[in-house]
């Protein structure tokens, strides 16, 4: 199955949600589900369905955030305070909209004090106990996994190309195979038939668990969580790290087989803090490092890539810890704010759409056009000045260390005049950036400073000047 890289996108979980207001809207209420309906501060089912047909007909894909390990909070208590305004009741676990009751849910299986995970070293509790109090579904009963199946085949039927599996980690692996199988094939209006959608679960493993990566292979790709981890480790060159040392990047890192990886360089987790992989990671607020890592797994060619959009926040850090985490995306009063855009194609009203940034933006396209292609050309100074091409389509310098970079290098690209993709663009058969002259022996010379904006030069065949 072919899948573009940002032909697609994946949207925040669409289903009925409960609303908090202390604090107020928090983003993560989102993953605290009422019901299946389609109704979320996002819109409604026919304004869903809208956008799906809308993306579909220009060949973007849409992917669904499917939060199915659990339902809202324990102590949620009683009432209508969700987004459709559909009745629940936490302490009954009554959610009469699905509907789900208290047999449906794990508490008989949970072992722990509290009720809560409390342990990561038992996998039991991983999966049967409530995930910080978020009432934990029981997945073992046809009937639950039924009515799983039943929410995102609704969905199907829209025409969304697969799931993100939010909490997988915290459902059996068997388990999560049987709603799956339940699964219909895509929609023929758009997806030649037979097409099954596109899975994949979000586990942090960061080794030192019993629960493994590899025991959900069979469900679908799975999140690498040490990619984004190790790479912002060593751009940020912490713990004697060097770019240098990415020449194996991918399985010789220790990372999950390519094809079963889906990698990121953070998510809306750990761009603020929240899940797995700690203050490395590198997000817009570090823009500069941020698009040289975003840039160097767009060129490399190990895993399934997914680029994160983001909001703005006002960060506000009380030792160590941003106390502002929470805040929910731009809003007047409650209701979220357009994403504008401006007349240089950014995006307004503190949406900071990493995915409109030139540099990220042409990496994509970095990516299409050397799709297939083998990683090639390796070179490194030794320390943070390294470089690699993807077969004879693309190729990519990076100077991150303290010092000029000035090479010359073996691209293994065709002779001619390339627009650096990371500078400007190429227009009109013009480049509004850097030009780089490779000659009949694929050789090109190379000179980054490492004061430059952004300290990296990346070349493909698609942004080659025609003479
Ligand atoms: C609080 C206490 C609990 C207590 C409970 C009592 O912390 O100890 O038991 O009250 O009711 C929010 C609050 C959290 C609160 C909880 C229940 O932050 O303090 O518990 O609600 O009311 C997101 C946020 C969470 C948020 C949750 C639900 O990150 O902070 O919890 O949404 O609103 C692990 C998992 C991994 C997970 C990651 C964050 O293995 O699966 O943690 N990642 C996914 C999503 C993530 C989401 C969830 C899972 C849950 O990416 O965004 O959590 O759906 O690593
Ligand atoms: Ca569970």
């Amino acid at each position: 199955m072919a899948h573009l890289v940002l032909g697609s996108f994946l949207v925040s979980p669409p289903n009925e949600n409960i609303v908090i207001h202390n604090p107020s809207r928090p983003w993560w209420e989102r993953y605290q589900p009422i019901s299946y309906k389609l109704c979320t501060r996002s819109g409604n089912e026919d304004e869903f369905r809208d956008m799906v047909k809308r993306c579909n007909n220009v060949g973007v894909r849409i992917y669904v955030d499917a939060v199915v390990n659990h339902m809202c909070g324990n102590a949620m208590g009683a009432g209508t305070s969700s987004t459709c305004g559909s009745y629940f009741n936490t302490g009954a676990r009554d959610f009469p909209s699905v509907p789900y009751s208290a047999w449906d849910f794990n508490d008989g299986k949970c072992s722990t004090g509290s009720g809560d995970i409390e342990n990561y070293n038992d996998m039991y509790q991983v999966r049967n106990c409530r995930l910080v109090g978020l009432l934990d579904l029981a997945l073992e009963k046809d009937y639950v996994r039924s009515k799983i199946a039943e929410y995102m085949n609704h969905l199907i039927d829209i025409g969304v190309a697969g799931f993100r599996i939010d909490a997988s980690k915290h459902m059996w692996p068997g388990d999560m195979k049987a709603f799956l199988d339940k699964l219909k094939n895509l929609n023929t209006n758009w997806f030649p038939g037979g097409a099954r959608p596109f899975i994949y679960q979000e586990v942090i493993d960061l080794g030192g668990e019993p629960i493994k990566s590899n025991e959900y292979y069979g469900n679908g790709r799975v999140t690498e969580f040490k990619y984004g981890a190790k790479l912002g480790t060593v751009l940020r060159k912490w713990n004697g790290e060097k770019l240098s040392y990415l020449k194996n990047w991918g399985e010789g890192w220790g990372f999950m087989p390519s094809n079963r990886a889906l990698v990121f360089v953070d998510n809306h987790d750990n761009q603020r803090g929240h899940g797995a992989g700690g203050a490395s990671i590198l997000t817009f607020w570090d823009a500069r490092l941020y698009k040289m890592g975003v840039g160097f797994m767009l060129a490399h060619p190990y895993g399934f890539t997914r680029v994160m959009s983001s909001y703005r926040w006002p960060r506000n850090f009380v030792n160590g810890k941003d106390v502002n985490d929470w805040i929910g995306p731009p809003n007047d009063n409650g209701k979220i704010k357009p994403v504008t855009i401006n007349p240089d194609s950014t995006c307004g009203n503190d949406w900071v759409c990493e995915h409109r940034w030139r540099q990220i933006r042409n990496m994509v396209t970095f990516r299409n056009v050397v799709d297939g292609q083998p990683f090639a050309n390796w070179w490194d100074n030794e320390n943070n000045q390294v470089a690699f091409g993807r077969g004879n389509r693309g190729f990519i310098v990076f100077n991150n260390d303290d010092w000029e970079l000035s090479t010359t290098l073996q691209t293994g690209l065709p002779a001619g005049t390339y627009c650096d993709v990371i500078s400007g663009d190429k227009i009109d058969n013009q480049c509004t950036g850097i030009k780089i002259y490779v000659s009949g022996d694929g050789l090109a010379h190379f000179k980054i400073s490492n004061t430059a904006e952004d300290p990296f030069i990346a070349i493909h065949v698609d942004a080659k000047i025609n003479s």
